[in-house]
């Protein structure tokens, strides 16, 4: 059977991220993808100024109101960033009407990054994300959303094994089954990952060497891998593996191709590559 996903981000027209990016990795996967945008912006929020912004709150109930006339179940449930903290309510009325025992709520917090919260978002983010990670049954926060959701402070000068370790436990705390947290590093030449899942004792790290520079959109693009392999029936440690390897592949030939960053990474030339792993 053809797996279904259901993707709750924004349409940023241009600069490579949310739906832009959800769709066609998920698409490249073989999984049948439907959309609901959260938000419309002219532009991601990052390096751009002057970009428009349409906050879509009050179409998420209706929409999800029709959808489920449509008798369809979903096996994923894929959210990412939101118009506001109050937005967390339809995503939550949202999953009560669409997700079923089988959906699988994965949840990308995508508020923040570098220890700040993205320009548009309000204060009540952190803890109105923390609801929804309550409801997740994976939820992939990078480093600044790890400590924003669980109030500690970002650590700016570095982190240990330890200081990550509270993390994850921290999170799964909050109900999820599993946790993987994005932007880890303990060396200034490597960049990678945190893995918990409720019965490991410990996170499992893995690393890939660090590229110099900001690339936006790469939080989208790891998780819409990481969520393509456990739609075609990854563990989470394997999954995760194959969305960091493939995330810095998708660095790597934009580097190459000599783009500006803020128009994100060159994905499109690796879902080639996502197929192949897939297969
Ligand atoms: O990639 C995260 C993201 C998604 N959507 C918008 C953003 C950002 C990050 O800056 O601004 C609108």
């Amino acid at each position: 059977m053809q797996k279904r996903a259901i993707a709750v981000h924004d349409i940023s027209c241009v600069g490579r991220c949310s739906l832009t990016v959800a769709l066609p990795v998920l698409s490249a996967a073989g999984v049948e993808t439907s959309i609901v945008p959260t938000a419309l912006l002219s532009t991601h929020t990052g390096e751009f100024t002057g970009y428009t912004h349409l906050d879509l709150s009050d179409q998420l109930l209706p929409i999800a109101h029709h959808l489920s006339t449509l008798c369809r179940s979903y096996d994923a449930f894929y959210s990412g960033y939101l118009a506001s903290g109050a937005q967390v309510d339809q995503v939550l009325g949202m999953i009560d009407l669409l997700c079923d025992e089988h959906t699988h709520i994965f949840v990308d917090p995508a508020f923040g990054d570098h220890g700040r919260m993205y320009s548009l978002m309000d204060e009540a983010m952190p803890s109105q994300m923390r609801k929804l990670c309550s409801r997740a049954h994976t939820i992939v926060p990078n480093l600044t959303e790890a400590c924003f959701l669980l109030e500690k402070p970002y650590p700016k000068d570095g982190c240990t094994p330890e200081f990550i370790a509270e993390l994850c436990q921290g999170l799964l705390e909050l109900g999820p089954e599993n946790v993987v947290i994005t932007d880890i590093a303990f060396s200034s030449e490597h960049t990678g990952l945190a893995i918990q899942s409720r019965h490991m004792p410990q996170p499992v790290f893995q690393f890939r060497s660090r590229f110099e520079g900001v690339f936006h959109g790469t939080g989208d693009v790891f998780a819409s891998f990481l969520l393509a392999g456990l739609m075609n029936n990854r563990t989470v440690q394997d999954a995760a593996a194959m969305a960091l390897e493939l995330t810095h592949e998708a660095i790597s030939v934009t580097l190459e191709g000599g783009q500006p960053l803020r128009f994100g990474v060159q994905f499109e030339k690796i879902l080639p590559r996502l197929w192949e792993r897939l297969k």
